[in-house]
Parts: structure tokens; C-alpha cells; sequence
């Protein structure tokens, strides 16, 4: 079964992977550098069945980072919550009042002019992936701003356009931006390869929560592979992921020894119902995943 692999990625760093303190305070098992592969061929998809994976948020979090945006209201409003830590912790700090995520949550959705003021991330994936600033030098030795790049688009176009390219990247890390970002880029590049008709996509992850993280990485990935291999005419090829730093929480232990205790089944698969003018029209309708009978959610705190 293609979770096999993710299980016993899991089992192996549990069991043999170095104890560390990590920047949370939490502390980590880790391995350093690890790999899994997935054939998205007919439809198949990547996604746990030992846990339920909430897809739809992840897809809905993939749209929005499609859309360039970085600010969580949008997410909010759908209810998609995998964001708020973060502004929520830096409203605390900043302007020193003590108020509850919920709380704080509940006037990101009422207020927009608060979510402005607080709900941003800084320029994280979104940004980076349509929007990447340029500067123009001029002849007088300073610059001035150019126009941003949309590395999403320009990925499309190269790869209808000259499909043997080994260049069809979207990068996250922008150096000289990390410091504004409430989280440096996890999955931080993409590549595309086309093999015969069909689209490979290699995700390069420099750290890897292996139990909250990376379901919902792999999903994502292998949705954004899916949209591109439709918008470009290729038949979905594998997913390949590497991971750097690849870990699992000392707090997390409950869930490991549920998942590593039950048995993958089933084979899901994700239909696009439609096709969309371009890849930054897909909506989360588009997305029909079937024969997802997975085993029950298990609850872990996310480290922030
Ligand atoms: N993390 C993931 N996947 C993500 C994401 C975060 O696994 O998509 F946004 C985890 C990895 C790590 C933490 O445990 O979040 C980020 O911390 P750091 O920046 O210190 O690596």
C-alpha cells in the first residue's frame, strides 16, 4: 500500500531518530534527509487513510495561496484555522493584550480593518509564488522596484512551451524576505519534470512535522500537480518528496502509537470536476475526493 511508506517513515524516526531541543521549546526525534514516491496515475492521490486527513482545508489553504494573498482572513472566513497561532501570538506580544485565539479569531472575521492591521503573515507562500518583487538598478548605481513575478504562471507557460526544461521551479525561500515571514517556507521548492505525457513533481521540504505536517504537505503538493498536469494537458505523473529535517514532536507520541497501530486501506482519488480558464481559477467545488474511508481523526497539538 503507498502509505506503507509513510508509516514506516514515521516508525523509523520514532524508533531511531536523534533526540533533539528544537527552536519550540517541545523537542523532536529527527533524521536528517528522507524521501517517499507516489504514482498520481488515475487519480490516485497521496492522501492517509490511517487518520482522517482534512483535505478541503488543505485545498482550500492551496487556493488561497494561488489567490497571493497572505493575509489569514480569507481563511478565516472559510473556516480554515491552520493559520492563527501565529497572528494571534504576535497581537499578544505587540500590542500587549492578553485575548483568547478564539477571541482574536472572531474580530479577524468581523473586522476587517483589524485583520489588515493584524492578520497578515508577511510575504509567505502566496507572495513568493505569484508575486516574487523584483528590483531594476538604475544607471546611477541605486534601484527601483520592478514588477513581481508570477513563478506559478511562468511555470505553466514553460512547461507547455518547452516541457524537456529542467528549470520549471516555484521557490519559496526568498532570502532576503525571511525575516518579515511569520514562518520561513517548509515546502519550500517545487519542481516539475514531464516523462512521456506525463507530469512528475518533486517537493524538496526542509523540516517536516511527520505527524501534522507532512499529510497535509503531500496532499498539497500532489493537488497542485494535479491542477498543473490539467492546465498543461499531461496526465499526472509521481510525486517525490525530500524532506531535510524530518521530525516528530515528544508530545505527539498518543498519535504515533495509534497510526503505527492500525492498517492503511482503500485507494482514494481526487476528480477535477471542471476545467478551469487557468490555473488561478479553480474553486474548492472543482474537488471530488472518492473512496476516502478513512480511520478516525487523531487530535495532536500543533507546535508554534
Ligand atoms: N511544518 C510542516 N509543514 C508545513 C508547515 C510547518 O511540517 O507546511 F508550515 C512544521 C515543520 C516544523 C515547524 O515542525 O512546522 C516549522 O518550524 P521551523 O521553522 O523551526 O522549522
Amino acid at each position: 500500500h503507498y502509505e506503507q511508506q509513510y508509516l514506516d517513515l514515521m516508525q523509523r524516526i520514532w524508533r531511531e531518530g536523534d533526540e533533539r531541543r528544537d527552536r519550540t521549546g517541545i523537542g523532536t526525534r529527527s533524521v536528517f534527509g528522507a524521501s517517499l514516491r507516489f504514482d498520481m496515475a488515475d487519480g490516485a492521490m497521496p492522501l492517509l487513510t490511517t487518520k482522517r486527513v482534512y483535505w478541503k482545508t488543505a485545498t482550500r489553504e492551496m487556493l488561497w495561496f494561488l489567490t497571493g494573498d497572505t493575509n489569514i482572513r480569507p481563511l478565516v472566513l472559510q473556516g480554515v484555522k491552520i493559520w492563527n497561532e501565529w497572528p494571534h501570538a504576535r497581537y499578544v506580544k505587540e500590542a500587549g493584550e492578553d485575548i483568547a485565539l478564539d477571541e482574536f479569531v472572531q474580530r479577524i472575521a468581523e473586522d476587517e480593518t483589524f485583520a489588515q492591521r493584524w492578520g497578515d503573515l508577511g510575504p509567505v507562500y502566496g507572495k513568493q509564488w505569484v508575486d516574487w518583487p523584483t528590483y531594476r538598478y538604475r544607471k546611477d548605481g541605486l534601484f527601483e522596484p520592478g514588477e513581481g513575478i508570477n513563478q506559478v504562471a511562468e511555470v505553466v507557460e514553460s512547461l507547455r512551451s518547452n516541457p524537456g526544461s529542467r528549470r520549471h521551479i516555484i521557490e519559496g525561500w526568498n532570502v532576503a524576505e525571511l525575516d518579515r515571514m511569520a514562518l520561513p517556507p517548509c515546502h519550500k521548492t517545487y519542481q516539475f519534470h514531464v516523462a512521456g505525457d506525463r507530469l512528475n513533481c518533486l517537493l524538496y521540504q526542509r523540516s517536516c512535522d511527520v505527524a501534522l505536517g507532512l499529510p497535509f504537505n503531500l496532499w498539497s503538493a500532489a493537488l497542485l500537480a494535479r491542477m498543473i498536469a490539467q492546465q498543461v494537458d499531461l496526465e499526472p505523473g509521481e510525486l517525490v518528496w525530500m524532506g531535510g529535517d524530518t521530525h516528530l514532536y515528544l508530545n505527539h507520541q498518543h498519535l504515533i502509537e495509534e497510526q503505527l497501530s492500525r492498517e492503511p486501506r482503500g485507494h482514494p482519488t481526487l476528480a477535477i470536476k471542471r476545467r478551469p480558464p487557468t490555473i488561478f481559477d479553480y474553486r474548492i467545488e472543482d474537488f471530488e475526493v472518492r473512496d476516502y474511508t478513512p480511520q478516525g481523526p487523531i487530535k495532536a497539538p500543533v507546535a508554534v
